[in-house]
């Protein structure tokens, strides 16, 4: 008798296109999907976040079976449950008789290499749900001093065609963002996501992951993201027809009780299988065709995806399982516990991880120019901040928040993602947000009791690290303007980062 192979199908794995679903034989092979505390505990994950994948991973078993697929489908609370993916196939293969394991290979290090050394065959398969695949990222990459994105993302246009006209980018530019970013503007009415009614699995899920995961910060309640890929294109299109057309303008803005502003929130639809990448942006792509978004918007939302997401796996893979043990900055510090309780009198910090809390959500530059830039200027330990965003985000799987957190927001790679680090003083979130009218501190000042901790602290980074960035041409100008300050501001300056960090250590609140 032929004996049946076990294909994997992890919980970012979800579609019927996978590359191991397409290599397996419907009539004698068996799909294995397994919940695990491992899983959701090798980082504390946010309730809502494991709730999601365990909710889309039951909705995916139950379409697998519809279309004929035999599922072994393990529940985190099933009593024969191992609690960890190795345990759970090895159960499988002796259950079935199976000797080999095909699986698309995984978005982790951590998981590649524990699938590589489990006691039977394995195949890993390439996972080709992206616009590059990793030899064409190496392939690019081989021969470049500096892997800057805007290069890759050209390729990856031209690739697609993608708002191509012939070998030639529509608009006559590659990039539209200097029409972006704009400040926000005084009031706002910004279109509610999609919420999506859950059905009896979720209602299921969500009571056991309330009860299983209640350690875990942040809410599972009220949970309303899509759970299926026909929820997850609803979400899509009320996206495209209702906040597109003003991504570009406000993609940097911050606004007070606004956490989603004009973002799409599909990255966890995407980062799961629920969405294809290319797809997506076809139909963002025929929204400028049809009249329905300008060019800024669409060119600036399509390279989010075929530019920085693709990009941003290629670095991960390229660079190894090494990449997330890197501290160029030499940083130390403990991750403060405000960001686990948004209990700071900052403004900004606060928002961003009560936020948080709530949506498992916060968009990109709360990300990168809040708590990321926040964490930088602290002298946070890298490798804690990077545990922090993979486990709190509803999106974060190591391939997409690793080069993220790590390269993009704490230059913990020494500078391969960002040519220069991500920072600010109070004055760039002020021109971003509303957030500092309503703030304790005072944006504008430097050294008083209320001074903005961002502004002391940006000063004394610069300092910390002059001999690393003073001849980074696009950082001149910063030293120059510190330099031209008077003597007594200038240790003035210092003396109160010196205070502010030591706070910091203290646990004191700020
Ligand atoms: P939108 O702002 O509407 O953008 C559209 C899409 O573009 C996103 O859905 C996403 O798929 C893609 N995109 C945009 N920027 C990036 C980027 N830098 N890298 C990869 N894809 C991008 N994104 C994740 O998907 N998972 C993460 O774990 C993650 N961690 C991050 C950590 C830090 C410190 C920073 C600065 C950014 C991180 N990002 C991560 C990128 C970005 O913040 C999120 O993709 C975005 O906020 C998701 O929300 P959205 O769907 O509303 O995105
Ligand atoms: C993040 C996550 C969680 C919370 N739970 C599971 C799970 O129970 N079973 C599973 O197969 N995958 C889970 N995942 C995703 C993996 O931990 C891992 O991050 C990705 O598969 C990497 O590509
Ligand atoms: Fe944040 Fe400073 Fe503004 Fe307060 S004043 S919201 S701490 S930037």
């Amino acid at each position: 008798m032929v004996k049946p192979n076990l294909i994997l199908v992890l919980g970012d794995q979800l579609t019927l296109d996978l590359a191991a679903i397409r290599q397996a034989d419907k009539s004698k092979d068996v799909i294995i999907m397994a919940e695990a505390d491992a899983e959701a505990e090798y980082v504390n994950h946010h309730p809502k976040k494991i709730a999601f994948i365990f909710s889309a991973m039951r909705h995916f078993a139950n379409t697998l079976r519809a279309s004929g697929w035999k599922v072994l489908y393990s529940k985190v609370d099933d009593p024969q449950n191992s609690q960890n993916i190795l345990g759970e196939i090895l159960r499988y293969a002796d259950q079935v008789g199976a000797n080999e394991l095909i699986v698309t290979k995984p978005g982790e290090w951590r998981l590649i290499e524990l699938l590589n050394d489990a006691p039977l065959e394995v195949k890993m398969i390439e996972d080709d749900r992206f616009i590059a695949s990793q030899v064409e990222f190496e392939n690019w990459a081989h021969d470049k001093k500096t892997l800057r994105m805007e290069f890759f993302y050209r390729e990856m246009r031209r690739k697609t065609g993608l708002l191509m006209d012939g070998d030639k980018p529509i608009g006559d530019k590659w990039n539209f963002d200097q029409e972006n970013r704009k400040s926000p503007p005084k009031k706002i009415i910004s279109p509610a996501p999609t919420e999506f009614n859950n059905d009896k699995i979720t209602e299921d899920v969500l009571a056991l992951v309330n009860a299983r995961y209640n350690s875990h910060f942040g809410d599972v309640y009220p949970f309303n993201y899509a759970v299926t890929p026909d929820e997850a294109n609803l979400a899509l299109d009320k996206f495209i027809k209702n906040s597109l057309p003003l991504f570009g303008d406000y993609q940097d803005a911050m606004m007070l009780g606004e956490p989603f502003l004009y973002h799409a929130l599909i990255s966890l639809y995407l980062n799961t299988g629920l969405l294809d990448p290319l797809e997506t942006c076809r139909k963002v792509e025929r929204a400028f065709i049809t009249g329905i978004a300008p060019l800024n918007a669409v060119e600036g939302f399509i390279r989010q995806i075929i530019g920085w997401r693709e990009y941003i796996r290629g670095i991960y893979f390229l660079k190894g399982p090494d990449y997330i043990n890197q501290n160029y900055l030499n940083a130390k510090g403990k991750l403060p516990s405000f960001y686990w309780s948004g209990d700071t009198k900052m403004q900004c910090v606060s928002q961003a991880v009560l936020q948080t809390k709530q949506y498992s959500y916060a968009h990109h530059i709360q990300r990168l120019m809040v708590t990321g830039n926040f964490a930088l200027l602290a002298d946070i330990d890298p490798k804690e901040v990077h545990r922090w965003y993979l486990s709190v985000y509803i999106d974060a799987f190591e391939w997409v928040e690793a080069p993220n957190t790590l390269g993009m927001s704490q230059f913990s790679d020494g500078g391969v993602v960002a040519s220069k680090p991500y920072i600010s003083s109070g004055a760039y979130i002020n021109r971003m947000s509303n957030y500092c009218k309503s703030c304790h501190y005072d944006v504008k000042d430097k050294l008083g009791d209320r001074a903005c901790p961002f502004n002391a602290l940006y000063w004394d980074f610069l300092i910390r690290h002059k001999e690393k960035f003073s001849s980074n041409p696009r950082m001149g100008q910063m030293y120059r303007n510190w330099e031209r300050q008077d003597a007594n501001l200038k240790s003035a300056t210092l003396a109160k980062a010196k205070k502010i960090l030591s706070d910091i250590s203290k646990n004191r609140m700020i």
